[in-house]
């Protein structure tokens, strides 16, 4: 009788641990790589019992060709302005429920009814940056002030583009002074010819540049301003530009796919990342702005107004946000395609 006791609470511990192992609460978040650091990921895990994971992309095509393809299990996503709307246009997005979210109040109006989701219904703000050039100061002087650099034949093998068809395609187009977004076949034909012309003198392709700066691989880096920021922190003498005929700035959001397997837990990680101190986390490990103005009383002095986060105002004013080409955008993927495998 006394075994049969026994063994009956053997199998209802059994059943009760392996219930508890079933219902593991987990969070699937896909990003960039670099974009979410492991304190804020252990932060969360400890304070609401869910294991997050990360899965990274390295561009928002990557994202968009993932999701089109039927991706799910993904319970957060980080999509630039152009692809936000894109997403919302594809019925890829869920709309938040901003009652999970009351730090939403935190956010800077700055940074809120952007023209690609303007009642923030689907998105909000992770981070905002630009893209240009980084360069090593010991090395390249003068110091670079437009996109002809990139073409010029002394740097032969000495320096990467980013491996992202609108921000690279953009570049040769400001180039030749022309808008990010042309919808002008010849436009974005004369720009695909430059990238073409200029592939001999490229050492590598890359969307993350701070380790090949860091390591000296490169001298210059068609980068985003984060990945400068992180690589002048470990080789100081790397500095960043902003070309003089303009270049992108950039938000990247937070949002839900609709496909989201646990929106409200999405959700309260969502308002997570708002609370000043660990919004402040964010900036602190990617180096990017914060969107959050409150959160800037908890970073160190370096970081509230840092040149290569904050442009002056004449710089500002060159910067063109990339948007949705629409139908367009097959042209823009085909020039891509060529200009990649030439
Ligand atoms: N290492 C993280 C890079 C994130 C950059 N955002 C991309 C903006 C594209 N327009």
């Amino acid at each position: 009788m006394r075994n049969r006791y026994i063994f009956l609470v053997l199998i209802l511990l059994t059943l009760f641990i392996g219930d508890s192992i079933g219902q593991k609460k987990q969070l699937n978040v896909f990003t960039w790589a670099g974009y979410v650091s492991d304190d804020i990921r252990e932060g969360f895990e400890k304070e609401f019992g869910v294991t997050v994971l990360v899965d990274t992309y390295a561009s928002n095509e990557d994202l968009l060709t993932k999701l089109m393809a039927g991706a799910t299990g993904y319970d957060i996503i980080m999509p630039s302005d152009y692809m936000v709307s894109i997403l919302i246009k594809q019925n890829l997005l869920a709309e938040l429920n901003r009652d999970n979210i009351p730090n939403f109040q935190n956010i800077s109006p700055l940074f809120l009814g952007k023209y690609f989701d303007t009642e923030n219904r689907y998105s909000i703000p992770y981070t905002f940056g630009t893209a240009g050039i980084a360069y090593d100061s010991a090395v390249v002087s003068p110091a670079p002030d437009s996109w002809s650099v990139l073409w010029d034949a002394q740097y032969k093998n000495q320096f990467s583009m980013l491996d992202d068809q609108r921000e690279t395609i953009g570049a040769a187009l400001k180039l030749l002074g022309y808008s990010l977004n042309t919808t002008d076949p010849k436009e974005l034909k004369a720009a695909k010819e430059k990238l073409i012309a200029q592939k001999p003198l490229v050492k590598q392709y890359k969307s993350e540049a701070e380790e090949i700066l860091i390591a000296g691989d490169v001298v210059m880096a068609h980068c985003w301003s984060g990945d400068a920021f992180r690589a002048a922190e470990t080789r100081p003498t790397i500095q960043y530009v902003i070309p003089k005929e303009g270049s992108s700035q950039f938000i990247d959001a937070v949002c839900i796919p609709k496909s989201a397997p646990h929106q409200a837990r999405a959700e309260q990680f969502i308002n997570y990342l708002l609370r000043p101190e660990v919004n402040a986390k964010i900036t602190a490990f990617t180096k990017y702005g914060t969107c959050v103005p409150t959160a800037k009383e908890f970073l160190p002095e370096n970081l509230r107004e840092h040149k290569f986060i904050y442009p002056p105002k004449e710089v500002l004013e060159s910067l063109e946000w990339l948007r949705d080409p629409g139908d367009f955008t097959r042209h823009y993927d085909r020039a891509w395609e060529e200009i990649k495998a030439k």
